[in-house]
């Protein structure tokens, strides 16, 4: 028996949307959240794909997530579009409050969304590149629960506070970079813990503030960033404008909120638009060309493109289907049983 489950595209968006809908979601927050699960396994990102419905579920189980509040969108002002998720996961916010975004950056050049009070799951890249089909450069930050401790320190403090960017292309997918402030995202360690997988070095520290690489060990520690002191400092950035500045929870705050129920975090999100033609001055295709030559200039010498392995998963996936551990699919098909 093979210890893979082979899903079409339309099989994995429809368990997706059964498991939500047969566990209390409305129609549209089970459609918004069960398509970007779908990408997230099309595209292989599999801390973010079809894993994220065991969270999803347990989350709202736990009386933390509401699965029908029904967000609330209003103009803060010329370039800034408020989305009130009211405790409910943010896909359909964001949705909800697109169009003005995409008004608002034509109109001003530039244009916030603001996200407030959200459960958070999501991997950022779809948001993203919803902006860029609108021919607009995009990036989006938002931050989690607090397990991430700064450079130098082994107490969490930020979450794993994810930064990502989009610049659209045309004749080409977008140019979209997506990832975590942490070495790894807390997805990819529970995921490593599911499967008994020891972690990649540098990632974490114990409780004791010594280096491990084992997944329960991290988990009860502290992980940490990227980079060193230049991913600390981003991951403070993230707290600062996807937290302080738009009046929401900080990761540490989420993490009091969460109280040990171990619910997706509460936060919000700040995504940020930017028009190519009114920066620059109506002579946007002389940027595009100069951003194509750089695309080449790191293809040419045989680098590759952020997102390209997504894209080419993608292709893959429109073909075959998707893959899915065993064990992962007979844990999702118990989330049917209320
Ligand atoms: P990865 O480290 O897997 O990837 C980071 C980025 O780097 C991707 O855009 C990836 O493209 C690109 N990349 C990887 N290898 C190369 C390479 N050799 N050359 C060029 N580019 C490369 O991401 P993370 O594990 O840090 O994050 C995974 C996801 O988790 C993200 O989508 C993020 O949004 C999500 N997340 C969400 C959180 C939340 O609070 N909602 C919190 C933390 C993470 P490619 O995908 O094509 O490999
Ligand atoms: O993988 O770090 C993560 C994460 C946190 C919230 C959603 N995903």
């Amino acid at each position: 028996m093979s210890d893979l489950i082979n899903l079409s595209l339309d099989q994995a968006f429809r368990l997706s949307n059964d498991v939500l809908a047969n566990n209390g979601f409305c129609a549209a927050h089970a459609q918004a959240i069960a398509r970007t699960i779908t990408r997230g396994q099309a595209d292989e990102c599999h801390s973010h794909g079809l894993y994220r419905l065991l969270v999803c579920v347990k989350s709202m189980r736990e009386g933390q997530v509401d699965p029908q509040a029904l967000p609330t969108v209003t103009e803060r002002s010329a370039a800034i579009v408020a989305a009130d998720a009211h405790r409910a996961y943010s896909l359909l916010a964001f949705q909800t409050a697109l169009p003005l975004l995409v008004q608002k950056a034509r109109q001003v050049g530039v244009a916030a969304m603001v996200i407030n009070n959200c459960f958070h799951f999501s991997a950022l890249w779809p948001e993203i590149e919803a902006v860029t089909e609108h021919g607009l450069a995009a990036l989006a930050l938002t931050p989690s629960h607090s397990w991430v401790a700064p450079a130098g320190g082994s107490k969490p403090v930020f979450g794993t506070n994810p930064i990502a960017f989009g610049w659209p292309r045309v004749g080409h997918n977008p140019f979209v970079f997506d990832f975590a402030t942490s070495a790894i995202a807390r997805g990819d360690i529970e995921l490593h813990r599911r499967a008994n997988r020891p972690l990649p070095e540098h990632c974490a520290v114990d409780d004791q503030g010594q280096p491990t690489t084992d997944a329960l060990a991290a988990m009860s520690g502290a992980m940490l960033t990227f980079g060193g002191h230049k991913g600390s400092a981003l991951a403070a950035m993230v707290e600062l404008l996807a937290g302080a500045l738009i009046n929401d929870m900080t990761s540490m705050e989420s993490m009091a909120f969460d109280n040990g129920v171990g619910a997706t975090p509460l936060h919000g999100e700040l995504i940020l638009a930017f028009d190519p033609q009114l920066f620059a001055n109506g002579n946007a295709e002389e940027g595009a060309r100069r951003a194509e030559e750089m695309f080449a200039a790191i293809v040419d010498q045989g680098a590759r493109l952020p997102s390209q392995r997504r894209y080419d998963a993608r292709r893959r996936s429109e073909e075959q289907g998707v893959f899915i551990p065993r064990a992962l699919y007979e844990d999702i098909l118990k989330l049917l049983d209320k």
